[in-house]
């Protein structure tokens, strides 16, 4: 039992969550090491949604609330951290739900999909029937109606290759990725440096508030090459601060 008291509390409580999807079978064996990943990256902007990642945020909603055929694509770790609010976050923005995983397996499918479930959602999960062109891997399946005609995706927690491929066709592509320096957040046209639950919790509060005109203003101003390097110039600046702490 983690005291409320703890510094790292809610960076613990995650810890946790994702241990017991793990053990669920939800999240891969692999995931607990991307979780890990993302903890350091997260350690490094200070645990906190920062300037640049609110600015992609509302720029994420502006896009999804200007698509047509918005996709947000799920994985183990998605699952496992924040079903219940990616499920508002979709009914919000009209977007569907699509289970895509690089560990695809249909026991690990059907579980992500009876845990959408339990929010009242059917999601698209079990039997794709398309396929991304130029992707080798299991992550290259999809829904014809899904993000195979999708005009915008949001790939929170991605492993890279995809998001180039989903370009090609044609798609926008929304990354959350608390590393600014991975292949996922250098190719996406919207980069949201944050962690998972605290940017999708952000983009929920957005969805209330966003209009479509606003919308259409905040999207001619956006530059994500801009944000990405603010983002990484934030993790330099504060490093350097702290290294002058000692
Ligand atoms: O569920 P599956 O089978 O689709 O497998 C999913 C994993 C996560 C194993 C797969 O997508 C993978 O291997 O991902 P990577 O290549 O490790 O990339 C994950 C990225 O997400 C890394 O850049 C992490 O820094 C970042 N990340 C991890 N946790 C979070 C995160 N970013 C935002 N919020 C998090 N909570």
């Amino acid at each position: 039992m983690i005291p409320k008291s703890h510094p790292r509390y809610e960076s613990l409580k995650k810890r946790e969550k994702i241990i017991r999807y793990y053990k669920k079978g939800i999240v891969a064996e692999a995931g607990l090491i991307a979780h890990g990943r993302g903890e350091a990256f997260d350690y490094l902007i200070g645990e906190k949604t920062q300037p640049f990642a609110l600015k992609a945020e509302r720029a994420a909603v502006s896009q999804m609330k200007l698509s047509l055929s918005p996709v947000i694509s799920v994985n183990g770790n998605v699952t496992a951290l924040c079903a219940k609010e990616i499920v508002e976050l979709s009914k919000l923005l009209n977007a569907k739900i699509e289970v895509n995983l690089f560990y695809r397996t249909k026991k690990r499918i059907n579980l992500i999909a009876r845990e959408f479930k339990k929010y009242g959602v059917e999601i698209l999960g079990t039997e794709p029937d398309a396929r991304i062109p130029g992707l080798e891997h299991n992550r290259s399946l999809v829904f014809s109606g899904g993000i195979y005609k999708a005009d915008t995706v949001l790939v929170p927690l991605e492993d890279g290759d995809r998001t180039m491929a989903l370009k090609k066709m044609g798609k926008r592509v929304i990354a959350i990725d608390l590393n600014p320096l991975s292949r996922t957040a250098q190719t996406a046209d919207i980069t949201i440096v944050d962690e998972l639950t605290r940017a999708i919790k952000e983009m929920i509060n957005l969805s209330k508030e966003i209009g479509i005109e606003e919308a259409k203003r905040i999207l001619e101003d956006y530059n994500n090459k801009r944000i990405i390097s603010e983002s990484i110039e934030f993790i330099n600046k504060r490093l350097k601060e702290m290294s002058l702490l000692f």
